[in-house]
């Protein structure tokens, strides 16, 4: 044989490991194969490359340059078969398997030959180094996950990468990852962005089956994707083939098979229940039929999904707004079942010619539940009466079409164009009740309670409409990309307490203190406890826009064979306006760059050291249109009270305070962007810098390690001190100089006169200060029976605020939290923030025990979660300084020494405790494993699997996230019993199973 196979280096991205997406060639949703041809004897150029999926019949060719490289580019995610031909005849080739958004590279080295001899190269070294790759994160196939005792959602998914760690469990199912806070992610699916629209808590999904990849990016991602400050997770589904394919799934999540949860109580562990989730129950059942094949073969295909679920969730919870200063008073069961929960998915592929291409791209979420709420009796473990029901309608549908297309060999094209819909109204049943809590610290059946669930009414809708062009051009040694996309975001959101109010009773220790908007709102001067009880009434909203822009163009430039370098400048805008149409906010970002290298040192393909370096900007999402510019009022009013009434409402009000009862938090003028965006500002940004080493050690094993520093560029936060336009506070960048209007009078039109420039010691505001460090380790390792994952995480975020949202005290408001409304809430605020964890360590794979059988493990162990205590007062009463509202980190010790014998305590007497965060200890290390076993067999000619997930199989169920408020609300020195109890621990143990067949 005079062909000679000298190097075959074919290069294929590890489908779990440290590949992952090439920040050069691949965009999100296909792949890409670049190859090299180099010929003794001859010229590459007299040579033709094609790659061919053999399951679709989608073949391209490219004639190969002088050079000898040749790059297939917007490759949809598959195998290929890889061809070099010479005058129609092929002299080699190769199999080449390409994952989302990463580059498989092919080598040729040939001799010429006048002879039609073919090579075929099988059993090439496989090589996990991907050398146009400089992001992180991890890409995962759904194959992998079926094996693995994993969740089937996005979070569960992200938790499996380095660097994520759960999000508190009050903004649902989320992760945070590289210490940002969780809501400051962004999810696609098949490149539509499925994100939560309204707080960027959570992603839409479709049916788990549907899923073919999962890529998740973790930091030093690519120019194109935006709009985040924490992570991506970015999904590719299944296509139809020229093969028909049928299959049908069944899981089932028995919750007789479910360990009991836990309880916890006040003052310190000995007094009344806080949280019981004893008699939580979790039961599902689901299946799933799928078809997929082609209609018309080579050109048209289709791949369809129904998936009909069936779930009850019944758990008990506290009622009102006021959660963390009462305990669990209510018993929720909820059903989710019948046609309105049937989840469907599909996708339409047709290859118009081998170079253009169009996809449909559908799917719905949507699921209707019925809510039914009980009387609970925490302390007996008991469900009372019933007291009303709900129906709560989630989820929704998303449609997308792409246009994919090369135009010349150099120069491709995507288009896609698509839409999200998603709703979250809950509409109850039982209009007469409003919701009543009781804080005090009385036996549970003396507490006032109301006739019904509570709660408010109100629509709640979603929907993101978006554009994306995306060019690719190729130039010599450079890869060209530039993109524009938009979105438009429409929210419709109302809300209203039900009766117009919401009532919590507390009482008031002897000399403790109600602040107000003007520091102390009443003082109780009686001697003994004071009863009292608060109404909250939170109302208003309607429909808003945002729109949103972006351009980007990034050039990878392979310097050399071993040298690749990446630059890419990005520019948002984001424009938000409120029920008026007028706009009350708009931003357009400086240009963000994004720098990426990659360099094998040794220049055999087996090692490559990296780095990026960027910055990402947060766009203002459409919750701050609801809660700045929709007319919402809140205000809560304080009142003595002599008795209640049959539905819970208390009788004999008097305002405690006379005329002064009333602490506004938020008027019902929209806001306009003259008073609330101060001209200097700039929107939310992180700086991230990436440098790693990734080493294949063996055939089998890749080791890298990689240092990361974030930290915030700039903070967006809304500043509400007397500088501010006080109808509906200023955003600004904390620590900065700040130019606004302001609207005092509340009529939506700027104060004439009143625009001002204030330095950043007037404002006093300190700089918002963010930062995450780590250092991680990762080994992956892939042999024929075993493949193993294994993660270190060492890294400290730390700062004076977490981020859009505010875990510590369970605040969704992204970007206009308590955070920077005063000075004096930042007063303690430096520290290890609320995704804060010292050790983070991970691992999970996949072991087969026969051809038949393998099990499946995931483990974390993760060192616990910082603790702050946080008060309701502060030593200053100066209104520059604190706004009488909010949690502080002072404790007042209700000493007030007179000094000056006045016989009254002043202000500047009493006596406070300062605990800044972080400081009171941690959450308990947590250590969680799970297990699969996976049984392979035939039944006629259908390919069965039956699974068994155990999770959490140690069922250790250690404290997750505790109360940190350690004075009761708006109570200087009246401690919160609650203080320190458990809101929620791991999961208990429970056992799924699944059965699937494929044919
Ligand atoms: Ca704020
Ligand atoms: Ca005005
Ligand atoms: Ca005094």
């Amino acid at each position: 044989m005079n062909i000679r196979k000298k190097i075959i280096a074919v290069a294929i991205t590890s489908a779990l490991g440290m590949g992952i997406p090439s920040i050069a060639y691949a965009d999100n949703t296909t792949a890409s194969i670049t190859g090299s041809l180099t010929v003794s004897g001859a010229s590459a150029s007299e040579y033709t490359a094609t790659a061919k999926d053999p399951k679709t019949g989608l073949t391209r060719n490219i004639e190969i340059g002088t050079d000898g490289t040749f790059r297939f580019s917007k490759l949809p995610v598959g195998t290929y078969e890889v061809a070099i031909s010479k005058a129609g005849i092929v002299v080699a080739k190769d199999t080449v398997s390409v994952s989302l958004g990463s580059n498989a590279n092919a080598t040729f080295d040939i001799q010429a030959t006048s002879g039609p001899e073919v090579i075929s190269i099988v059993g090439a070294r496989i090589n996990n180094v991907d050398l146009t790759n400089s992001d992180s994160g991890l890409v995962i196939d759904k194959g992998e996950i079926d094996l693995l005792p994993v969740a089937r959602n996005f979070t569960s998914i992200a938790l499996l990468a380095p660097g994520t760690v759960a999000g508190d469990s009050k903004f649902g199912q989320t992760a945070s990852f590289g210490g940002s806070s969780a809501a400051e992610n962004s999810c696609y699916i098949n490149g539509l962005e499925v994100t939560n629209t309204s707080q960027g808590l959570g992603c839409g999904e479709v049916p788990f089956e549907f899923y073919r990849e999962f890529q998740v990016k973790t930091g030093g991602y690519s120019a194109q994707f935006g709009r985040t400050t924490g992570g991506v997770i970015n999904a590719v589904t299944k296509s139809g083939t020229n093969e028909w394919d049928f299959a049908a799934t069944g899981r089932y999540i028995p919750k007789s098979l479910a360990s009991e949860g836990q309880i916890s109580r006040g003052n310190g562990g000995v007094g009344a229940i806080f949280r019981d989730t004893t008699n939580d129950e979790y039961n599902l059942w689901e299946y799933s039929v799928s078809a997929a094949g082609p209609i018309i073969e080579d050109k048209l295909f289709f791949y369809a999904i129904v998936n009909p679920r069936n779930v009850s969730n019944d758990f008990a919870t506290q009622s009102g707004t006021r959660s963390q200063y009462a305990p669990d008073d209510q018993f929720i069961k909820r059903d989710s079942s019948g046609a309105d929960n049937l989840f469907w998915g599909a996708k339409v592929d047709w290859n118009i010619t081998d170079d253009h291409s169009l996809s449909f791209f559908g799917y719905s979420n949507r699921s209707d539940t019925n809510s039914d709420t009980y009387a609970y009796d925490a302390e007996e473990g008991q469900i009372g009466k019933y007291l009303g029901s709900s129906l709560r309608k989630r989820g929704g549908t998303a449609k997308s079409v792409t246009y994919n297309g090369n135009i010349t060999d150099d120069l491709s094209l995507s288009v896609m164009y698509g839409k999200l819909e998603t709703e979250y109204t809950n509409t109850p049943s039982n209009l007469e009740c409003p919701t009543v809590s009781d804080s005090r610290q009385i036996p549970a059946d003396q507490k006032i309670t109301s006739c019904g669930p509570g709660g408010s009414v109100g629509v709640n809708v979603d929907e993101n409409t978006q554009t994306r062009v995306d060019l690719q051009y190729v130039l010599g040694d450079h890869l060209l990309k530039a993109g524009y996309d938009k979105q438009e975001r429409f929210t419709s959101h109302t809300s209203a307490p039900i009766t117009g109010h919401s009532w919590t009773y507390s009482s008031l220790a002897p000399n403790a203190g109600i602040q107000g908007n003007d520091g102390n709102l009443y003082t109780n001067t009686t001697g003994q406890q004071l009863d009292y009880v608060q109404d909250r009434i939170f109302a208003g909203g309607g429909g808003f826009n945002s729109d949103l822009s972006a351009w980007y163009l990034e050039d990878s430039w392979q310097v050399t064979e071993n040298v690749m370098l990446t630059a890419g400048v990005r520019q948002d805008k984001f424009d938000n306006q409120g029920v008026t149409g007028l706009t009350f906010s708009s931003f357009k970002t400086d240009l963000a760059p994004r720098l990426g290298f990659t360099w094998d040192p040794v220049g055999d393909g087996e090692s490559k050291i990296y780095g990026t370096a960027g910055r990402y900007y947060l766009p203002v999402p459409n919750n701050t249109n609801y809660r700045a510019a929709s007319g919402i009022s809140d205000s809560t009013t304080y009142y003595t009270f002599t008795g209640h009434d049959d539905t819970g409402a208390p009788t004999g009000l008097n305002p405690i305070a006379g005329a002064n009862s009333t602490v506004v938090n938020s008027v019902p003028t929209p806001a306009i962007q003259e008073t609330f965006q101060s001209e200097e500002a700039e929107p939310f940004s992180k700086d991230e810098y990436i440098l790693g080493y990734q080493k294949q050690v063996t055939e089998e094993m890749v080791m890298s390690v990689r240092g990361i520093y974030r930290e915030v560029g700039t903070a967006l936060d809304d500043y509400c001190g007397p500088l501010a336009s006080q109808a509906t506070c200023t955003l600004v960048n904390p620590g900065s100089s700040g130019t606004w209007s302001l609207d005092n009078d509340g009529d939506a039109i700027a104060d004439p006169g009143s625009r001002q420039t204030y330095s950043a010691e007037e404002i006093g505001l300190p700089k918002a200060e963010n930062t995450y460090k780590a250092i991680q380790a990762e080994v992956n390792y892939t042999a024929d029976n075993l493949r193993l994952n294994f993660i270190y995480t060492w890294s400290k975020s730390y700062g004076n605020f977490e981020g859009a949202v505010k875990s510590d005290i369970g605040q969704a408001d992204p970007g206009v939290t308590q955070d920077f409304d005063f000075p004096a809430l930042m007063d303690g605020a430096e520290g290890y923030q609320a995704n804060d964890r010292r050790h983070v360590f991970k691992l999970f794979g996949t072991y087969n025990l026969t051809d038949d059988l393998s099990v499946g493990f995931n483990s974390t162990l993760s060192s616990g979660r910082p603790l702050s205590a946080f008060g309701q007062g502060y030593p200053s009463n100066d209104p520059s300084v604190y706004g009488s509202y909010g949690d502080t980190f002072y404790l007042y010790t209700n000493q007030c020494p007179d000094t000056n014998g006045n016989a009254q305590c002043d202000q500047s007497e009493k006596i406070y405790n300062r605990v800044e965060r972080g400081t009171v200890g941690r959450t308990p290390w947590t250590f969680n494993l799970d297990l699969s076993l996976n049984y392979d067999f035939k039944i006629s000619d259908i390919d069965m699997r039956a699974t068994v997930n155990v999770y959490n199989v140690l069922d250790v169920q250690e404290i997750v996230s505790q109360n940190e408020h350690y004075e009761a609300r708006s109570s200087e020195g009246t401690k919160n019993q609650y203080y320190g109890a458990a809101y929620d621990w791991q999961e208990p143990r429970y056992v799924e199973f699944g059965i699937s067949g494929r044919f």
